[in-house]
Parts: C-alpha cells; sequence; structure tokens
C-alpha cells in the first residue's frame, strides 16, 4: 500500500520536475557542485557523496557557533556565518524527519542577515528527499516544486536521490537570511512534510 502511494507520489513528483525543469535550477555550493547544475528532467539529483556509515555522526554534529537546547528541542546560532547539517531519514529516527544537531526536526533560530549553508544528506536508501526554507504558512501541496517558494534565493535543496551502494547523496544551500520571520523548513517532495518533515526556522531581529 504504501509502496504504490509512494509510487503514485513518485509520478506526480515526476511531471511536476518536468514541467518546470528548464526554469529551476538546484543552487549548490561544495561539494558536488560541477555534477550538479540545472535539474534535468526527473532524475533525482545525487550532488556529492558522503559514506553510508556517516550518517549518525552527521546527524549528530553540532555545528561551531551554536547552542543545542534539547528540552526545547531547537538550535540557536549566535553568529553571522551559520552552517550545520540536516539528514533525511536519519538512522534509527523516523522515515520524515530531519536530523540536525542530535535533535529531530528542530527549530532552527538565527540572527538576521547571517549567510546561512546548509548541507542535506539523503540518508533514505528507498526515496528521495530535499529541503527548502519556505513561508511558515506554506502547505507542500502535490507539487510543491510548482507552489513551494524558497524565503531567500538560494535557500532549496529541491531533490537529493536515495542512497546508492556508492553512499549518500548530498548537496549544500547557501542564502542569506535577511528578513526577519518565522518560517519554516521542508522536504518538498509530496506527502512528506506534512508526514512530518519539516520544523520551524526563526529569523530574529530586531523587525521581529
Ligand atoms: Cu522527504
Amino acid at each position: 500500500m504504501r509502496g504504490r502511494q509512494l509510487a503514485i507520489a513518485g509520478a506526480v513528483f515526476a511531471a511536476g520536475a518536468l514541467a518546470i525543469a528548464g526554469t529551476i535550477a538546484l543552487t549548490t555550493t561544495g561539494p558536488g557542485t560541477a555534477a550538479y547544475g540545472p535539474m534535468m528532467g526527473a532524475t533525482p539529483a545525487r550532488g556529492g557523496i558522503v559514506s553510508d556509515g556517516s550518517a549518525a555522526g552527521l546527524a549528530a554534529r553540532v555545528p561551531a557557533g551554536a547552542s543545542v537546547d534539547s528540552a526545547g528541542n531547537t538550535l540557536v546560532f549566535h553568529t553571522s556565518t551559520v552552517a550545520f547539517t540536516a539528514v533525511a531519514s536519519p538512522p534509527d529516527e523516523g522515515m520524515y524527519t530531519f536530523g540536525v544537531a542530535g535533535m529531530t526536526n528542530p527549530v532552527i533560530e538565527i540572527p538576521r542577515g547571517a549567510r546561512v549553508s546548509i548541507e542535506v544528506v539523503n540518508a533514505d536508501d528507498d526515496m528521495p528527499h530535499g529541503l527548502v526554507v519556505t513561508s511558515g504558512q506554506a502547505a507542500a501541496g502535490p507539487m510543491p516544486m510548482m507552489t513551494t517558494v524558497p524565503s531567500f534565493p538560494g535557500a532549496a535543496v529541491w531533490t537529493l536521490a536515495q542512497a546508492s551502494p556508492a553512499g549518500l547523496s548530498t548537496a549544500t544551500e547557501t542564502f542569506t537570511a535577511g528578513v526577519p520571520g518565522r518560517y519554516q523548513y521542508l522536504c518538498p517532495v509530496p506527502g512528506h512534510a506534512a508526514a512530518g518533515m519539516a520544523g520551524a526556522f526563526v529569523v530574529t531581529g530586531s523587525d521581529q
């Protein structure tokens, strides 16, 4: 049942991807950039590769310049340069979750104007995932690549291929969080955000 639903979702996703493949380019820096480029057709990008065994460590890694509030499930950055890793479908966690700094779907707070790099790793061996920072009110529709709008230029890794024998797919999105507010990060693959692949992304500042 689940497999059938996923197959249907995949087909819908493929149609959306094909429709806009010409207009949306994955914005990446870091590993895999050269081979990545504009998204072609419905083939999820693979980007860079990290070893299968590194997923748990990456999901637990506490980034520099951040404090972890495990009880509040919140990761707070205090620096103008922000870099962290989000592991989609981390080992021993829910399939539809992000693992960040040892937490599941934490609230992520960053200061206004910070330059943000999010390394996204897909630890799932069954399906693609991505990560987009978007409006806090946005709900992912059946074709989120058509309707989910990144809140900041570059704030999207649309889709990373599932794990392969070569390892786990990874790509990095980089953007400047210029406007304070409450946003969210979510997986744009159809059905995933609704199943739990989302968390709050808060840009703090004097305007708030
Ligand atoms: Cu997903």
